[in-house]
């Protein structure tokens, strides 16, 4: 039995359509209550996803809207429950009502994802593929949604999958070996073994090495703004969000806290951060900002160094660059370039060799920073979209999976006879497990009498 929620699934505000949507045993016979087909029959009737015409009833039985209708019995639909679907004109107070009606028939109010939840309880999605959803609906740029929409057909499921399947079948080996002796059972052999942890290995590596870009075109690039006072920073972040975000003052010291926007560049977000210019001030207020800045550095990928192209190099600017150098990538932007040049452009050149001569006020650089952008984040590459690690739960089991298969093949390495391998085989395949959602035990239990036949 499960209980049947419901839930607005369309934003609230006033839009052409809004959908209502409900998940439950109950679900369909709730919805037929409170819609009347212009075709006589009940909803209940209708067979499974036929769009069907006919009016909403409000909690008091009174019409509130013309809308279609569609039904999906179980098991197939999204939730793997009995799902219904109302198409409504986007008014929220229509929807409203039309919520209300489903709670006098006993429906409640849905949870945040739990229609996705349910799929997964039910085996529609794995946890990959539910993540996906969730990525999917926040894709902001093209590379994005790519990657979302192969993660959600199943590809990273499938990757870890294969991975998972490989140690799967080296453990159902061993049990079989150790569990049944007098089975007429192939022994193990250490170089089987070795090889199949080996391929293990390999394939998790290869797996992490992806992490690095499926965050940043999942999630977008932390990127820093980082210099000395005045030099400009807040005026750039204007002009890369296109709107008047942070306070501009020609007064050093403008920016205390730091400012957050966010920002399309090369084909992926960018997550800027202002910050305060780093200096050594008495102001208290300032010192807290700076101590900001130096924090918010520790967590960015990208430090966007902004220098005062129209005055020569200063003691702040040289402290600016040691600290912007603590991010894993720097691009060095020499900006106010509408005035007469001043800074040592070459030095600073040979020390940051993909610098930038931009104007924040002009708007001139702005459009080649585009291409930095691109190439220090590049969303293409060798791998089919979908298939990256995106989040920093999956990394973690991907790391702890790799932790295991390396353990086990450091003791076979080391002699160590082969079911003391199984306790590392069965963290890795366990941690596997959580980053599909699969459970491991009863895997292994089937392989062992569907490939071996031992039971019978
Ligand atoms: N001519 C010219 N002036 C600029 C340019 N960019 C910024 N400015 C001016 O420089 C001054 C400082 O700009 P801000 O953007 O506030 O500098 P900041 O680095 O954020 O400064 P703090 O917040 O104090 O650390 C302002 O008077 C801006 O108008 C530019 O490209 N050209
Ligand atoms: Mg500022």
């Amino acid at each position: 039995m499960s209980q049947t929620i419901a839930a607005i699934a369309t934003p609230p505000a006033p839009s052409a359509i809004g959908i209502l949507r409900l998940s439950g045993d109950g679900a369909i016979e709730a919805a037929a209550a409170v819609f009347r087909p212009t075709g006589g029959k009940s909803l209940a009737e209708y067979e499974s996803r036929r769009l069907v015409y006919g009016t909403l009833l409000g909690p008091d039985g009174a019409p509130i809207d013309q809308a279609l209708a569609t039904i999906s019995r179980a098991p197939r639909s999204y939730t793997g429950e009995d799902t219904a679907e109302f198409q409504c004109h986007g008014s929220p107070a229509v929807l409203q009502l039309g919520l209300e009606a489903l709670f006098a028939q006993g429906v409640r109010q849905a949870g945040p994802g739990e229609f996705t939840r349910r799929a997964f309880l039910n085996g529609k999605l794995d946890l990959t593929q539910a993540e996906a959803v969730a990525d999917l609906i926040d894709a902001e740029t093209p590379a994005a949604v790519r990657q979302a929409a192969g993660q959600l057909s199943g590809a990273l499921g499938r990757r870890v999958g294969a991975i998972y399947d490989g140690l799967v079948d080296l453990m159902a080996h061993f049990h079989a070996v150790l569990d049944y002796p007098d089975e007429d059972i192939d022994p193990f052999r250490a170089d089987t073994i070795r090889a199949g942890l080996e391929e293990a290995r390999a394939g998790l590596s290869a797996l992490l090495a992806t992490y690095e870009r499926g965050r940043y075109i999942a999630g977008g690039v932390p990127c820093v703004l980082v210099g000395r006072p005045n030099a400009g920073k807040s005026s750039l972040l204007n002009a890369l969000v296109g709107y008047d975000r942070a306070i501009v003052t020609d007064v050093p010291g403008t920016t205390r806290d730091t400012v957050e926007a966010r920002c399309r560049l090369g084909g992926v977000v960018l997550k800027l951060i202002d910050t305060a210019g780093l200096r050594d001030t008495e102001d208290a207020v300032e010192r807290i900002g700076v101590a900001r800045s130096r924090a918010a550095l520790e967590e960015a990928r990208l430090a966007l160094l902004v220098v005062d192209g129209s005055e020569p190099l200063t003691a702040e600017d040289l402290a600016a660059m040691d600290e912007a150098e603590k991010a894993p990538r720097v691009l060095c932007l020499v900006n106010k370039s509408d005035r007469p040049p001043a800074a040592d452009v070459e030095a600073l050149r040979r020390r940051f060799p993909n610098l930038r001569v931009v104007s924040a006020a002009t708007g001139a650089g702005l459009e080649e920073l585009e291409g930095d952008i691109a190439s220090l984040f590049p969303t293409g590459g060798a791998e089919a979209a979908g298939e990256l690690l995106t989040n920093a739960r999956q990394a973690e089991a991907a790391r702890r999976a790799l932790a295991g298969v390396e353990r086990a093949g450091e003791s076979l390495a080391a002699g160590i006879t082969p079911d003391a391998l199984l306790t590392d085989v069965e963290e890795a395949l366990s941690a596997l497990g959580e980053l599909t959602g699969a459970s491991v035990r009863e895997d292994v239990t089937a392989r062992i009498f569907q490939r071996f036949c031992v039971g019978k």
